[in-house]
């Protein structure tokens, strides 16, 4: 198991101790804050509305591994198509509050939903923020298995369009930066895609996935260094 926290002696300034292939100590990491009004347009032919999964997801598991609810799937026929790449959705989880901020402002919640492609090596993660307002019809069906202990896996063996959580930010603007994953082994391998506007989600779906996390699940805030940040309209 991976021997490390959010606080304390194997906490966030311990992680470039932690293995010997760790990129935690790299100058491209992530979260960052965004800064809208410094990001780059990009008058390419990506939009948001590209990104969508074909097919209802067969989720198969959900598990409390002490560090988030992480929700597993079955199959590989989840890909996104992205810049010849094809990416493989993994599985998808949360950190509360969120991790990005964007011009400053840290949401209740963060999704993160992984992908990977076998081929580059390369992983691609949507980031999707949430704030407190009407209930989500997605997160009623994530919650039905919840609350979990740590450790804890449930059965899920059921299937769920997830285009339907990212069709409601779809009409704003999606920031795109490289940096890494925001927990050990903190590889810089990561094309992020974040969202945003925020889903609505109520004040009970974000009390019933944070009562199964740690207390403040995220990562501190990192240096940009000479990244850009570049902006997909909608
Ligand atoms: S995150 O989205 O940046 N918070 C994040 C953090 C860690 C991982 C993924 C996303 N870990 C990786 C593991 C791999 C595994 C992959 C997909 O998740 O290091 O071993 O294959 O589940
Ligand atoms: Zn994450």
């Amino acid at each position: 198991t991976e021997q490390w926290s959010y606080s304390g002696e194997s906490g966030p300034e311990f992680w470039t101790q932690l293995e010997k292939e760790s990129d935690c100590g790299g100058q491209y990491q992530s979260p960052i804050n965004i800064n809208t009004t410094n990001s780059e347009l990009i008058t390419n032919d990506i939009k948001v509305s590209d990104f969508h999964y074909e097919k209802a997801t067969d989720i198969q598991s959900v598990k409390n591994n002490g560090h988030t609810i992480k929700y597993n799937f079955t199959s590989n026929e989840n890909t996104m198509a992205y810049d010849g790449g094809k990416y493989l959705l993994k599985q998808f989880h949360f950190h509360s509050p969120s991790e990005h901020t964007i011009n400053g402002i840290r949401y209740p919640l963060e999704l993160h939903m992984v992908h990977y492609d076998n081929d580059s090596g390369e992983y691609l993660v949507f980031a999707i923020m949430a704030q407190q307002g009407d209930p989500s019809k997605t997160f009623e069906f994530l919650g039905q298995f919840l609350p979990l202990k740590q450790g804890e896996t449930k059965t899920v063996n059921k299937s769920q369009q997830l285009s339907y959580a990212l069709n409601e930010s779809i009409d704003g603007a999606l920031y795109n930066y490289r940096g890494s994953l925001t927990t050990p082994p903190c590889t810089e391998k990561v094309n992020w895609f974040v969202l945003e506007k925020p889903i609505s989600v109520s004040e009970e779906q974000i009390k019933m996935l944070s009562i199964s996390m740690p207390i403040n699940n995220y990562r501190d805030i990192q240096p940009l260094n000479d990244r850009k940040i570049n902006k997909i309209m909608p």
